[in-house]
């Protein structure tokens, strides 16, 4: 391994005086080296090795009970001035949390190796692609920091001397949720994790890097990084057209990246090709229009509820090279199983927290009987899925032609609707809100407003990620792409969903895309253009003309309540909220009085 570059090593110099490992090892992105360390943490235990013939190269990984999830609450947004981190963000002095976080991590990997892992986000030889270095104490990250990330010293090569990169420091420490902080130090370049060793925390490529600390780029730089999933849609003519689009967790934002077109159209000859599933970077290319990435390598998908039904795409791509975290192990054939994988559940299996499991113990009200931790996850490499997209082989960024939010409402939002403008998407863009759901602990269906699904995940003050939303439309002009809002969530009088989802979801799509060609018709309502039922394409569909009404009506008295309760999100924000979304909410006002 290789770098002269000084800024790099200084820095690696100083964790290692600050952590003190027994070994550095630096992971150089070949398979030999990652085997070596495969076998390694199969003798230590921190993996299972399944069974090669049905699973070959696939690993399980049980993390500690108390470390199963991101914490919000000790995430922490270290820019130097509070009011940068903004109302929604949790802040600390970037001094006094560098020196709690060195004295919690100091001498930590002692007895332990220190791996250097170079990474890219994105292609390395693409112009959007941003370089970081994770130091890690654990097996288990850098083993899935090669499935999601392009790693080695292909990394170390492209980045030469410049200082363009992350510093990130993740110590395993004893994995105290006490002593537990995942701190994203924007102006510094910095990503420091302690006490956890579950993915959301310690990939730090992932949403520390490619969400909090490059939407903080974006903003200086002129770009977006945001909480997207990207997917073609090919029609039969084989014309690609490109749309990103924001979800809440639990919205089914994998399920939708991988899905599968009813068969109605895929005997016409549609098809939907994954681009990713989580995180889009976006820029505006030579053309005037805005291209997008997707900067991982692989998938950190929900296992719960994925099977052949709801997405088969997925199941496929984690039918090798993968690694399992909290997904319950079958003994019998040295294969993994989670809730929701099979409608048969097997006799007996060891749960996600390593004891004997029997099916009669399972209560479907209570998650606590569970075989799988409900958050368990797979980690597979993007190149196994059936529907990649040629562009994510290639490396080539995707125009966009439209952006989507969608969130979970019973009542309010319909089925789909459009933006009259870019300032207006932003608009509903800044007003996302899904409703909780009996699957969480807490009342069921309390709104958490969620701005383009960046809540968690915004590097700086969100009214100044407004803002640059609405600059970002100027730079645009006529190019940008248009902005719209679906919900697959809504429900009749007795809570049953009334549009099937999952591969119908197409349909919609495909309104949406006709309409950024001009080729589609709507109808304007005061939230703005909404399809008639018979705009959408419901061949083959059991849904009856009567739903499809309900599915596109926009009832004036949800939505004036909608508007008050948006009048008390919008305060958080204070005078950052651009006073152009003001402007946008007295105008909704107005149309629904
Ligand atoms: C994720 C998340 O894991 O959004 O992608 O929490
Ligand atoms: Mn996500």
């Amino acid at each position: 391994m290789g770098t002269t570059n000084a800024g790099l090593l200084k820095w690696l110099k100083e964790c290692e005086q600050l952590l003190t490992p027994d070994r550095v090892v630096w992971m150089d992105g070949s398979e030999e080296q990652l085997e070596k360390i495969r076998a390694e943490a199969v003798k230590t235990r921190e993996m299972i090795r399944l069974n090669p013939e049905k699973l070959p190269s696939c690993y399980l990984h049980r993390t500690r009970p108390n470390d199963v999830a991101r914490v919000e609450g000790r995430t922490f947004i270290c820019s130097r001035r509070e009011e940068d981190a903004g109302p929604t963000n949790h802040w600390c002095d970037p001094k006094e949390m560098y020196a709690r976080l060195y004295d919690i991590a100091r001498g930590s990997y002692k007895g332990r190796t220190m791996y250097i892992i170079p990474y890219s986000m994105g292609p390395i030889d693409s112009p959007l692609a941003k370089f970081g270095v994770e130091v890690t104490d654990s097996k288990y990250v850098v083993l899935n920091m090669a499935i999601m990330t392009r790693t080695g010293q292909a990394v170390l090569d492209k980045l030469g001397d410049s200082d363009d990169w992350v510093r990130g420091l993740h110590a395993s420490c004893d994995i105290d949720p006490e002593k537990r902080y995942i701190c994203q130090f924007p102006e510094d370049n910095t990503i420091i994790s302690v006490n956890s060793a579950y993915g959301g925390n310690v990939l730090l490529g992932k949403k520390c890097f490619a969400l909090r600390i490059a939407s903080y780029q974006g903003w200086k730089e002129g770009w977006m990084a945001e909480h997207m999933l990207i997917l073609g849609l090919e029609n039969p003519k084989g014309e690609v057209r490109y749309l990103a689009a924001a979800f809440p967790s639990a919205c089914g934002k994998t399920n939708l990246a991988m899905l599968i077109p009813p068969k109605y159209f895929r005997d016409q000859g549609y098809k939907v090709w994954t681009v990713g599933d989580d995180i889009a970077w976006m820029r505006i290319g030579p053309d005037g229009k805005l291209y997008a990435i997707n900067p991982e390598n692989g998938f950190f998908g929900v296992a719960p509820g994925t099977n052949e039904h709801s997405n088969p795409n997925a199941l496929a791509t984690t039918k090798s090279g993968s690694i399992f975290t909290n997904v319950a192990y079958n003994p019998k054939d040295g294969t993994v199983w989670w809730e929701g994988l099979t409608k048969e559940i097997p006799d007996e299996l060891i749960d996600w927290k390593g004891n004997p499991w029997k099916s009669s113990q399972f209560v479907k009200s209570d998650k606590s009987t569970c075989a799988a931790n409900p958050n368990s996850r797979f980690t597979a490499p993007a190149k196994n899925c059936p529907c990649i997209s040629p562009t994510f082989e290639k490396g080539v960024a995707v125009p966009i032609s439209a952006l989507v939010f969608g969130g979970r409402r019973a009542k309010c939002a319909p089925l789909v609707y459009q933006s009259r403008d870019w300032v207006h998407g932003v608009f509903v863009g800044s007003i996302m809100a899904s409703e909780t759901t009996a699957a969480a602990s807490g009342a069921v269906g309390v709104v958490r407003r969620d701005p383009m699904a960046m809540l968690p995940f915004c590097g700086y003050h969100m009214g100044d990620y407004f803002q640059h939303w609405l600059d970002m439309g100027k730079k645009l002009g006529d190019k940008a792409p248009k902005i719209f809002n679906v919900n697959w969530f809504r429900t009749d009088e007795d809570g049953n969903f009334l549009w099937p989802g999952f591969g119908d979801n197409m349909r919609v799509l495909n309104w949406i895309l006709d309409r950024c060609d001009g080729k589609a018709d709507a109808v304007e309502t005061p939230i703005g253009y909404l399809p008639r039922p018979e705009d959408i394409d419901t061949t083959d569909l059991d849904v009856p003309p009567e739903v499809m009404k309900e599915l596109l009506t926009v009832d004036k008295e949800i939505w004036r309540g909608e508007t008050r309760e948006i009048e008390e999100h919008y305060k958080k924000f204070g005078d950052k909220l651009p006073k152009e979304l003001r402007q946008q909410l007295d105008e909704l006002e107005a149309r629904l009085a």
